[in-house]
Protein backbone atom coordinates (compact mmCIF):
# COMPACT_ATOMS: atom_id res chain seq x y z
CA UNK A 1 0.00 0.00 0.00
CA UNK A 2 0.90 3.31 -0.41
CA UNK A 3 -0.43 5.57 1.85
CA UNK A 4 1.13 9.73 2.10
CA UNK A 5 0.65 11.51 5.28
CA UNK A 6 -0.30 15.65 4.57
CA UNK A 7 -0.08 17.54 8.11
CA UNK A 8 -1.35 21.35 7.94
CA UNK A 9 -0.89 23.55 10.46
CA UNK A 10 -2.98 26.63 10.20
CA UNK A 11 -4.45 29.22 12.61
CA UNK A 12 -6.63 27.50 14.71
CA UNK A 13 -5.90 23.94 14.13
CA UNK A 14 -3.86 20.83 13.03
CA UNK A 15 -5.08 18.77 10.59
CA UNK A 16 -4.24 15.13 8.76
CA UNK A 17 -4.94 13.66 5.82
CA UNK A 18 -3.41 10.21 4.84
CA UNK A 19 -3.88 9.09 0.87
CA UNK A 20 -3.64 5.61 -0.55
CA UNK A 21 -2.51 6.14 -3.59
CA UNK A 22 -3.19 2.28 -4.77
CA UNK A 23 -6.91 2.99 -4.07
CA UNK A 24 -6.99 6.33 -5.16
CA UNK A 25 -8.20 7.65 -1.65
CA UNK A 26 -8.26 9.33 0.73
CA UNK A 27 -8.64 6.99 3.67
CA UNK A 28 -8.01 9.38 6.46
CA UNK A 29 -8.70 12.92 7.88
CA UNK A 30 -8.20 14.10 11.41
CA UNK A 31 -7.67 17.27 13.09
CA UNK A 32 -6.65 18.65 16.72
CA UNK A 33 -8.46 21.89 17.44
CA UNK A 34 -5.58 24.43 19.27
CA UNK A 35 -8.48 26.19 21.47
CA UNK A 36 -10.45 23.34 22.38
CA UNK A 37 -7.89 20.43 22.25
CA UNK A 38 -5.07 22.32 24.26
CA UNK A 39 -7.03 24.94 26.30
CA UNK A 40 -4.08 25.31 28.77
CA UNK A 41 -2.50 27.06 25.94
CA UNK A 42 -4.69 29.48 26.55
CA UNK A 43 -5.26 30.32 23.04
CA UNK A 44 -8.85 29.79 22.05
CA UNK A 45 -8.86 31.32 18.59
CA UNK A 46 -4.70 29.52 17.86
CA UNK A 47 -3.22 32.77 19.36
CA UNK A 48 -2.24 34.66 22.55
CA UNK A 49 -5.30 36.95 23.50
CA UNK A 50 -3.74 40.64 23.33
CA UNK A 51 -6.06 43.62 23.85
CA UNK A 52 -3.95 45.41 20.98
CA UNK A 53 -5.45 44.31 18.11
CA UNK A 54 -2.29 44.95 16.25
CA UNK A 55 -0.12 42.27 18.07
CA UNK A 56 -0.71 38.76 17.13
CA UNK A 57 1.55 36.26 18.22
CA UNK A 58 1.03 32.61 19.03
CA UNK A 59 2.82 30.46 21.83
CA UNK A 60 5.02 27.89 18.63
CA UNK A 61 5.15 25.26 21.60
CA UNK A 62 1.30 24.67 21.08
CA UNK A 63 1.91 23.85 17.29
CA UNK A 64 4.47 20.91 18.83
CA UNK A 65 1.90 19.68 21.54
CA UNK A 66 -0.84 19.89 18.62
CA UNK A 67 1.88 17.46 16.65
CA UNK A 68 2.06 15.05 19.49
CA UNK A 69 -1.64 14.78 20.24
CA UNK A 70 -2.42 14.67 16.59
CA UNK A 71 -0.58 11.41 16.24
CA UNK A 72 -1.44 9.86 19.66
CA UNK A 73 -4.98 10.40 18.88
CA UNK A 74 -4.64 8.71 15.18
CA UNK A 75 -2.66 5.84 16.84
CA UNK A 76 -5.37 5.31 19.56
CA UNK A 77 -7.87 4.98 16.49
CA UNK A 78 -6.03 2.35 15.15
CA UNK A 79 -3.95 3.75 12.15
CA UNK A 80 -0.79 1.90 10.96
CA UNK A 81 1.75 4.75 10.64
CA UNK A 82 3.94 2.00 9.52
CA UNK A 83 2.27 2.06 6.08
CA UNK A 84 3.05 5.57 5.70
CA UNK A 85 5.60 5.89 2.72
CA UNK A 86 6.34 9.86 2.94
CA UNK A 87 5.14 12.43 5.16
CA UNK A 88 4.38 16.21 4.22
CA UNK A 89 2.94 19.16 4.90
CA UNK A 90 2.07 22.95 4.96
CA UNK A 91 1.74 25.86 7.35
CA UNK A 92 -0.15 29.25 7.81
CA UNK A 93 2.45 31.47 5.81
CA UNK A 94 4.93 34.42 7.40
CA UNK A 95 4.91 33.06 11.23
CA UNK A 96 8.28 32.73 12.51
CA UNK A 97 10.17 30.99 15.10
CA UNK A 98 13.28 31.77 16.60
CA UNK A 99 15.77 28.75 18.38
CA UNK A 100 18.93 29.32 20.28
CA UNK A 101 19.87 26.25 18.96
CA UNK A 102 19.70 25.13 15.61
CA UNK A 103 17.56 22.15 15.48
CA UNK A 104 20.54 19.60 14.05
CA UNK A 105 22.70 20.94 17.42
CA UNK A 106 19.78 19.76 19.80
CA UNK A 107 20.07 16.57 21.37
CA UNK A 108 18.47 13.69 19.67
CA UNK A 109 14.70 13.67 21.02
CA UNK A 110 14.29 11.42 23.86
CA UNK A 111 10.97 9.23 23.83
CA UNK A 112 11.06 9.24 27.73
CA UNK A 113 9.88 13.30 27.50
CA UNK A 114 6.98 15.33 26.07
CA UNK A 115 8.36 17.03 22.89
CA UNK A 116 7.53 20.46 24.38
CA UNK A 117 9.37 19.84 27.22
CA UNK A 118 12.35 19.28 24.64
CA UNK A 119 11.32 21.82 22.71
CA UNK A 120 11.02 24.49 25.01
CA UNK A 121 14.39 25.26 26.13
CA UNK A 122 15.42 25.75 22.21
CA UNK A 123 13.06 28.80 21.90
CA UNK A 124 15.02 32.54 22.01
CA UNK A 125 11.62 33.69 21.95
CA UNK A 126 8.85 32.36 23.63
CA UNK A 127 6.06 33.64 21.51
CA UNK A 128 5.86 33.39 17.35
CA UNK A 129 4.39 36.82 15.41
CA UNK A 130 1.78 35.03 13.21
CA UNK A 131 -0.09 36.58 10.06
CA UNK A 132 -2.98 38.42 11.67
CA UNK A 133 -0.37 40.72 13.01
CA UNK A 134 -0.24 44.11 11.73
CA UNK A 135 2.16 45.60 14.02
CA UNK A 136 5.38 46.64 12.01
CA UNK A 137 4.22 49.57 9.56
CA UNK A 138 7.38 51.16 10.99
CA UNK A 139 9.95 48.32 10.03
CA UNK A 140 7.99 47.57 6.51
CA UNK A 141 8.71 51.51 6.69
CA UNK A 142 12.26 50.94 6.93
CA UNK A 143 13.29 48.14 5.22
CA UNK A 144 11.51 49.66 2.22
CA UNK A 145 13.28 53.07 2.05
CA UNK A 146 16.83 51.03 3.03
CA UNK A 147 16.77 49.15 -0.16
CA UNK A 148 15.21 51.94 -2.35
CA UNK A 149 11.32 51.85 -2.21
CA UNK A 150 8.88 48.98 -2.16
CA UNK A 151 9.18 49.23 -6.12
CA UNK A 152 12.57 47.27 -5.66
CA UNK A 153 10.85 45.37 -2.54
CA UNK A 154 8.41 43.82 -5.14
CA UNK A 155 10.75 43.59 -8.09
CA UNK A 156 13.25 41.44 -5.79
CA UNK A 157 10.65 39.64 -3.67
CA UNK A 158 7.54 39.58 -5.16
CA UNK A 159 5.26 41.68 -2.47
CA UNK A 160 6.12 45.07 -1.02
CA UNK A 161 7.36 44.86 2.42
CA UNK A 162 3.64 44.28 4.13
CA UNK A 163 3.57 44.07 8.17
CA UNK A 164 2.71 39.94 8.71
CA UNK A 165 5.32 39.36 6.14
CA UNK A 166 8.62 37.57 8.01
CA UNK A 167 11.18 40.34 7.32
CA UNK A 168 9.45 43.30 8.91
CA UNK A 169 8.68 40.88 11.81
CA UNK A 170 11.92 40.23 12.22
CA UNK A 171 13.32 43.29 12.28
CA UNK A 172 10.84 44.55 14.75
CA UNK A 173 12.31 41.52 17.32
CA UNK A 174 16.03 42.68 16.56
CA UNK A 175 14.67 46.59 17.55
CA UNK A 176 13.01 45.56 20.78
CA UNK A 177 14.76 42.13 22.15
CA UNK A 178 18.19 43.12 20.65
CA UNK A 179 19.84 40.42 22.92
CA UNK A 180 17.04 37.91 22.32
CA UNK A 181 17.83 38.38 18.61
CA UNK A 182 21.35 38.09 19.14
CA UNK A 183 20.72 34.85 20.74
CA UNK A 184 19.00 33.46 18.28
CA UNK A 185 20.81 30.97 16.22
CA UNK A 186 17.83 29.76 13.41
CA UNK A 187 14.92 31.34 12.65
CA UNK A 188 12.67 29.55 10.57
CA UNK A 189 8.97 29.46 9.47
CA UNK A 190 6.24 27.82 10.92
CA UNK A 191 6.35 25.40 8.32
CA UNK A 192 9.86 24.42 8.51
CA UNK A 193 9.46 24.30 12.10
CA UNK A 194 7.32 21.58 11.90
CA UNK A 195 9.40 19.70 9.66
CA UNK A 196 12.20 20.55 11.98
CA UNK A 197 10.82 18.85 14.57
CA UNK A 198 9.59 15.63 12.65
CA UNK A 199 13.16 14.95 11.03
CA UNK A 200 15.35 16.06 14.39
CA UNK A 201 17.38 18.25 12.08
CA UNK A 202 16.64 21.90 10.89
CA UNK A 203 14.65 21.51 8.04
CA UNK A 204 15.47 24.80 5.54
CA UNK A 205 12.32 26.76 4.20
CA UNK A 206 11.24 26.22 0.89
CA UNK A 207 10.90 28.74 -2.11
CA UNK A 208 6.61 28.48 -1.86
CA UNK A 209 6.53 29.50 1.95
CA UNK A 210 9.68 31.28 1.91
CA UNK A 211 8.72 33.99 -0.60
CA UNK A 212 6.19 35.49 1.93
CA UNK A 213 8.94 36.60 3.90
CA UNK A 214 10.45 40.03 2.08
CA UNK A 215 13.96 37.77 1.87
CA UNK A 216 13.78 35.94 -1.08
CA UNK A 217 15.06 36.85 -4.14
CA UNK A 218 12.18 35.13 -6.51
CA UNK A 219 14.89 35.25 -9.36
CA UNK A 220 17.78 33.53 -8.02
CA UNK A 221 15.89 31.82 -4.91
CA UNK A 222 18.84 32.79 -2.47
CA UNK A 223 17.96 35.19 -0.20
CA UNK A 224 18.51 38.63 -1.35
CA UNK A 225 21.88 40.37 0.92
CA UNK A 226 20.12 43.76 0.30
CA UNK A 227 17.20 42.60 2.25
CA UNK A 228 19.01 40.63 4.25
CA UNK A 229 21.06 43.44 5.56
CA UNK A 230 17.76 45.73 5.26
CA UNK A 231 16.04 43.54 8.29
CA UNK A 232 18.33 42.78 10.51
CA UNK A 233 21.91 42.72 11.37
CA UNK A 234 23.45 38.50 10.93
CA UNK A 235 20.32 37.71 9.67
CA UNK A 236 22.08 35.84 6.76
CA UNK A 237 23.71 33.13 9.45
CA UNK A 238 20.22 32.52 10.87
CA UNK A 239 18.96 31.28 8.14
CA UNK A 240 19.50 27.87 5.82
CA UNK A 241 19.40 28.46 2.30
CA UNK A 242 15.92 27.90 0.76
CA UNK A 243 15.54 24.89 -1.24
CA UNK A 244 12.71 23.90 -3.87
CA UNK A 245 9.60 22.69 -2.45
CA UNK A 246 9.87 18.73 -3.37
CA UNK A 247 13.50 18.58 -1.63
CA UNK A 248 13.55 15.63 0.73
CA UNK A 249 14.75 16.95 3.86
CA UNK A 250 15.10 14.54 5.82
CA UNK A 251 13.76 11.11 7.52
CA UNK A 252 11.53 11.15 10.89
CA UNK A 253 13.78 11.28 14.14
CA UNK A 254 13.30 7.80 15.42
CA UNK A 255 11.06 9.33 18.24
CA UNK A 256 8.48 8.99 16.01
CA UNK A 257 9.28 5.61 14.85
CA UNK A 258 9.52 4.58 18.24
CA UNK A 259 6.55 6.42 20.01
CA UNK A 260 4.13 5.69 17.03
CA UNK A 261 5.29 3.32 14.87
CA UNK A 262 6.09 4.90 11.64
CA UNK A 263 8.57 2.76 9.72
CA UNK A 264 12.08 3.74 10.51
CA UNK A 265 14.08 6.40 7.53
CA UNK A 266 9.79 7.50 6.18
CA UNK A 267 11.14 10.09 4.17
CA UNK A 268 10.02 13.73 5.18
CA UNK A 269 9.40 16.36 2.07
CA UNK A 270 9.78 19.87 2.70
CA UNK A 271 6.82 21.79 4.47
CA UNK A 272 5.43 24.62 2.69
CA UNK A 273 3.11 27.81 3.29
CA UNK A 274 -0.97 26.73 3.03
CA UNK A 275 -1.58 28.69 0.06
CA UNK A 276 1.42 26.89 -2.13
CA UNK A 277 0.26 23.62 -0.49
CA UNK A 278 -3.99 24.56 -1.98
CA UNK A 279 -2.29 25.28 -5.41
CA UNK A 280 -1.68 21.39 -5.07
CA UNK A 281 -4.88 20.51 -3.21
CA UNK A 282 -7.31 22.43 -6.23
CA UNK A 283 -5.39 21.00 -8.98
CA UNK A 284 -4.16 24.07 -9.78
CA UNK A 285 -0.35 23.86 -9.88
CA UNK A 286 -0.47 24.32 -14.22
CA UNK A 287 -1.29 28.31 -15.43
CA UNK A 288 -4.94 28.26 -17.17
CA UNK A 289 -6.65 27.24 -13.63
CA UNK A 290 -7.14 29.96 -11.08
CA UNK A 291 -8.31 29.35 -7.55
CA UNK A 292 -10.96 31.56 -5.61
CA UNK A 293 -11.31 31.70 -1.65
CA UNK A 294 -14.76 32.55 -0.76
CA UNK A 295 -13.96 33.34 3.16
CA UNK A 296 -14.35 35.70 6.05
CA UNK A 297 -11.49 37.63 3.56
CA UNK A 298 -11.27 36.23 -0.05
CA UNK A 299 -8.40 35.09 -1.72
CA UNK A 300 -7.45 34.57 -5.59
CA UNK A 301 -4.34 32.25 -6.26
CA UNK A 302 -3.17 31.25 -9.51
CA UNK A 303 -0.06 29.34 -10.89
CA UNK A 304 2.30 31.70 -13.27
CA UNK A 305 4.63 30.49 -15.93
CA UNK A 306 6.76 33.54 -14.89
CA UNK A 307 7.77 35.61 -12.01
CA UNK A 308 5.51 39.03 -13.10
CA UNK A 309 4.76 41.17 -9.77
CA UNK A 310 2.29 43.56 -9.46
CA UNK A 311 2.85 46.92 -10.13
CA UNK A 312 0.28 48.13 -8.31
CA UNK A 313 1.67 46.66 -5.63
CA UNK A 314 -1.23 45.36 -3.79
CA UNK A 315 -0.32 41.02 -5.25
CA UNK A 316 1.96 38.74 -4.09
CA UNK A 317 4.38 36.08 -5.79
CA UNK A 318 5.10 32.81 -4.36
CA UNK A 319 6.89 30.14 -5.34
CA UNK A 320 4.41 27.07 -6.76
CA UNK A 321 5.24 23.83 -5.25
CA UNK A 322 5.71 21.92 -8.97
CA UNK A 323 8.27 24.49 -9.80
CA UNK A 324 7.61 28.12 -11.00
CA UNK A 325 5.49 30.63 -9.15
CA UNK A 326 2.53 31.44 -7.96
CA UNK A 327 0.24 34.49 -7.35
CA UNK A 328 -1.63 35.24 -4.47
CA UNK A 329 -4.13 38.63 -3.74
CA UNK A 330 -6.26 38.96 -0.83
CA UNK A 331 -9.34 40.78 -0.32
CA UNK A 332 -10.26 42.20 3.26
CA UNK A 333 -13.91 42.65 2.01
CA UNK A 334 -15.47 39.36 1.44
CA UNK A 335 -17.95 37.29 2.86
CA UNK A 336 -18.43 40.31 5.97
CA UNK A 337 -19.02 42.31 2.92
CA UNK A 338 -21.75 40.46 1.62
CA UNK A 339 -23.57 39.26 4.61
CA UNK A 340 -22.87 43.40 5.46
CA UNK A 341 -25.13 43.46 2.47
CA UNK A 342 -27.70 40.69 3.36
CA UNK A 343 -28.20 42.17 6.38
CA UNK A 344 -28.89 45.72 5.37
CA UNK A 345 -31.54 44.66 2.71
CA UNK A 346 -32.99 41.86 4.89
CA UNK A 347 -32.24 39.16 2.35
CA UNK A 348 -31.78 35.30 3.37
CA UNK A 349 -28.82 33.49 2.45
CA UNK A 350 -31.02 31.74 -0.20
CA UNK A 351 -33.21 34.60 -1.22
CA UNK A 352 -29.88 36.42 -1.69
CA UNK A 353 -28.67 33.62 -4.00
CA UNK A 354 -32.30 33.55 -5.95
CA UNK A 355 -31.89 37.79 -6.54
CA UNK A 356 -28.59 37.50 -8.36
CA UNK A 357 -30.01 34.11 -10.92
CA UNK A 358 -33.82 35.03 -11.09
CA UNK A 359 -34.34 38.55 -10.40
CA UNK A 360 -31.09 40.82 -11.60
CA UNK A 361 -29.62 40.50 -14.43
CA UNK A 362 -25.61 40.96 -15.94
CA UNK A 363 -24.23 44.25 -15.59
CA UNK A 364 -27.27 45.07 -12.62
CA UNK A 365 -29.02 47.81 -15.02
CA UNK A 366 -25.64 50.33 -13.93
CA UNK A 367 -26.59 49.63 -10.77
CA UNK A 368 -22.47 49.21 -9.40
CA UNK A 369 -20.78 49.93 -5.83
CA UNK A 370 -17.63 50.40 -4.54
CA UNK A 371 -17.89 47.43 -2.06
CA UNK A 372 -15.52 48.53 1.08
CA UNK A 373 -17.68 48.47 3.84
CA UNK A 374 -14.16 47.44 5.88
CA UNK A 375 -10.59 48.85 5.41
CA UNK A 376 -9.33 46.89 2.48
CA UNK A 377 -6.08 45.34 1.15
CA UNK A 378 -6.31 45.11 -2.18
CA UNK A 379 -6.27 48.15 -3.28
CA UNK A 380 -5.19 49.52 -0.21
CA UNK A 381 -8.17 51.53 1.70
CA UNK A 382 -7.28 52.29 5.09
CA UNK A 383 -11.07 53.47 5.55
CA UNK A 384 -14.09 51.94 4.12
CA UNK A 385 -14.99 53.38 0.87
CA UNK A 386 -18.76 52.34 -0.43
CA UNK A 387 -20.42 54.46 -2.55
CA UNK A 388 -23.22 53.05 -4.74
CA UNK A 389 -24.29 54.47 -8.23
CA UNK A 390 -27.83 54.10 -9.83
CA UNK A 391 -31.36 54.40 -8.97
CA UNK A 392 -32.30 55.95 -5.80
CA UNK A 393 -33.65 52.88 -3.94
CA UNK A 394 -30.42 51.00 -5.09
CA UNK A 395 -28.23 53.89 -3.68
CA UNK A 396 -30.41 53.77 -0.26
CA UNK A 397 -30.19 49.75 -0.06
CA UNK A 398 -33.38 49.65 -0.65
CA UNK A 399 -33.58 47.43 -3.92
CA UNK A 400 -32.12 44.29 -2.27
CA UNK A 401 -31.85 41.92 -5.64
CA UNK A 402 -29.86 44.73 -6.86
CA UNK A 403 -27.61 45.40 -4.11
CA UNK A 404 -26.85 42.00 -3.59
CA UNK A 405 -25.74 42.08 -6.97
CA UNK A 406 -23.93 45.19 -6.71
CA UNK A 407 -21.85 43.50 -4.28
CA UNK A 408 -21.11 40.68 -5.82
CA UNK A 409 -20.39 41.95 -9.43
CA UNK A 410 -17.76 44.49 -7.80
CA UNK A 411 -15.73 41.79 -6.01
CA UNK A 412 -16.00 39.81 -9.15
CA UNK A 413 -14.52 42.69 -11.17
CA UNK A 414 -11.76 43.81 -8.01
CA UNK A 415 -10.84 40.06 -8.38
CA UNK A 416 -10.13 40.36 -12.22
CA UNK A 417 -8.89 43.76 -12.13
CA UNK A 418 -6.42 42.91 -9.63
CA UNK A 419 -5.13 39.68 -11.11
CA UNK A 420 -4.66 40.89 -14.06
CA UNK A 421 -0.72 41.85 -14.13
CA UNK A 422 0.08 38.06 -13.98
CA UNK A 423 -0.62 37.67 -18.01
CA UNK A 424 -2.58 34.71 -17.42
CA UNK A 425 -6.42 34.43 -18.61
CA UNK A 426 -7.56 31.39 -16.81
CA UNK A 427 -9.76 29.16 -18.71
CA UNK A 428 -11.18 27.55 -15.20
CA UNK A 429 -11.65 28.41 -12.05
CA UNK A 430 -12.20 26.20 -9.32
CA UNK A 431 -14.16 28.20 -6.16
CA UNK A 432 -13.64 27.03 -2.57
CA UNK A 433 -14.86 28.45 0.73
CA UNK A 434 -18.10 28.59 2.63
CA UNK A 435 -19.69 30.66 -0.18
CA UNK A 436 -19.15 28.51 -3.01
CA UNK A 437 -22.23 27.09 -2.15
CA UNK A 438 -24.02 30.03 -3.76
CA UNK A 439 -24.45 29.50 -7.69
CA UNK A 440 -25.38 33.06 -8.25
CA UNK A 441 -22.12 34.13 -7.07
CA UNK A 442 -20.71 31.17 -9.21
CA UNK A 443 -22.48 32.72 -11.87
CA UNK A 444 -21.25 36.37 -11.52
CA UNK A 445 -17.79 34.99 -11.44
CA UNK A 446 -18.02 32.63 -14.87
CA UNK A 447 -19.44 35.97 -16.54
CA UNK A 448 -17.14 38.08 -15.38
CA UNK A 449 -13.56 36.12 -15.31
CA UNK A 450 -15.30 34.07 -18.87
CA UNK A 451 -14.38 31.07 -17.44
CA UNK A 452 -15.48 27.45 -16.51
CA UNK A 453 -16.18 27.35 -12.52
CA UNK A 454 -15.84 24.33 -10.66
CA UNK A 455 -16.24 23.42 -7.26
CA UNK A 456 -14.17 20.65 -5.55
CA UNK A 457 -15.46 17.67 -3.34
CA UNK A 458 -12.36 18.33 -1.10
CA UNK A 459 -12.80 20.58 1.79
CA UNK A 460 -9.12 20.41 3.20
CA UNK A 461 -7.44 21.25 0.04
CA UNK A 462 -3.84 22.71 1.97
CA UNK A 463 -3.23 19.20 3.67
CA UNK A 464 -4.69 17.20 0.45
CA UNK A 465 -1.62 19.30 -1.34
CA UNK A 466 0.81 18.38 1.55
CA UNK A 467 -0.19 14.86 1.01
CA UNK A 468 -0.11 14.60 -2.66
CA UNK A 469 3.20 16.78 -2.40
CA UNK A 470 4.85 13.68 -0.57
CA UNK A 471 3.32 11.53 -2.99
CA UNK A 472 4.70 13.03 -5.95
CA UNK A 473 8.16 12.95 -4.25
CA UNK A 474 8.29 9.54 -3.19
CA UNK A 475 6.00 7.62 -6.07
CA UNK A 476 6.29 7.79 -9.72
CA UNK A 477 3.22 9.40 -10.64
CA UNK A 478 3.08 12.87 -12.01
CA UNK A 479 0.85 15.59 -11.01
CA UNK A 480 -1.67 14.94 -13.79
CA UNK A 481 -2.12 11.29 -12.80
CA UNK A 482 -2.08 12.48 -8.61
CA UNK A 483 -5.09 15.43 -9.64
CA UNK A 484 -7.22 12.52 -11.69
CA UNK A 485 -6.96 10.49 -8.59
CA UNK A 486 -7.37 12.76 -6.08
CA UNK A 487 -8.96 16.37 -7.20
CA UNK A 488 -12.50 15.41 -8.46
CA UNK A 489 -14.84 18.33 -9.63
CA UNK A 490 -17.91 18.25 -8.32
CA UNK A 491 -20.39 17.63 -11.14
CA UNK A 492 -23.17 19.94 -9.58
CA UNK A 493 -20.71 22.76 -8.93
CA UNK A 494 -19.96 23.51 -12.66
CA UNK A 495 -21.07 26.93 -13.85
CA UNK A 496 -20.38 27.83 -17.48
CA UNK A 497 -20.02 31.26 -19.01
CA UNK A 498 -22.89 33.03 -20.48
CA UNK A 499 -21.64 34.80 -23.99
CA UNK A 500 -24.21 37.84 -23.84
CA UNK A 501 -23.14 37.49 -20.52
CA UNK A 502 -19.86 38.20 -21.12
CA UNK A 503 -20.42 41.28 -23.54
CA UNK A 504 -22.74 42.52 -20.50
CA UNK A 505 -19.78 43.32 -18.62
CA UNK A 506 -17.49 45.08 -20.53
CA UNK A 507 -19.11 48.23 -19.77
CA UNK A 508 -19.30 47.71 -15.95
CA UNK A 509 -15.18 46.42 -16.65
CA UNK A 510 -14.68 49.69 -17.49
CA UNK A 511 -16.62 51.80 -14.88
CA UNK A 512 -14.76 49.95 -12.35
CA UNK A 513 -11.16 50.78 -13.50
CA UNK A 514 -12.31 54.11 -14.21
CA UNK A 515 -13.24 54.09 -10.03
CA UNK A 516 -9.76 52.84 -9.29
CA UNK A 517 -8.13 55.29 -11.38
CA UNK A 518 -10.24 58.23 -9.80
CA UNK A 519 -8.93 56.44 -6.37
CA UNK A 520 -5.53 56.67 -7.67
CA UNK A 521 -5.28 52.72 -6.17
C1 LIG B 1 -1.28 34.69 3.08
C2 LIG B 1 -1.73 34.74 4.48
C3 LIG B 1 -2.75 33.77 4.96
C4 LIG B 1 -2.15 32.69 5.81
C5 LIG B 1 -3.28 31.92 6.42
O1 LIG B 1 -0.45 35.73 2.73
O2 LIG B 1 -1.29 35.55 5.26
O3 LIG B 1 -3.45 33.21 3.89
O4 LIG B 1 -1.29 31.88 5.07
O5 LIG B 1 -2.89 30.76 7.03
Amino acid sequence: MGLYLGLDSSTQSLSALVIDTDAGQVVLQEAVNFGQDLPEYRSPHGFLPNPDAQLRHADPLLWVAALELLFTRLKAGGFDFGAVRGVSGSGQQHGSVYLNTRISDAPAWSSATPLVDQVRPLLSRASSPIWLDSSTTAECGEIAAAVGGDSVVVGVTGSRAIERFTGPQIRKFWKTEPEAYAKTAEVTLVSAFIASILTGQSAPIDFGDGAGMNLLDLQSGAWSPALLAATAPNLAQKLLPAVPSATRVGELEPYFVKRFGFAPGTPVIAFTGDNPSSLVGMGATEPGTAVISLGTSDTVFAAMREPRTDPRGYGHVFGNPAGGFMCLIGFANGSLAREEVARRVGLSWPAFEAAILQRTKPGNEGNSMLPYFFPEMTPKLLEPKLELEGTEAFRAFQDPPANARAIVEAQALSMQRHSDWIGERPRSVRVTGGASKNRGILQVLADVFDARIETLSVSNSAALGAALRAAQAGTRLSWAELYARFVVADASGRVESSPSAVVAYAEPRAKFARKMQALGV
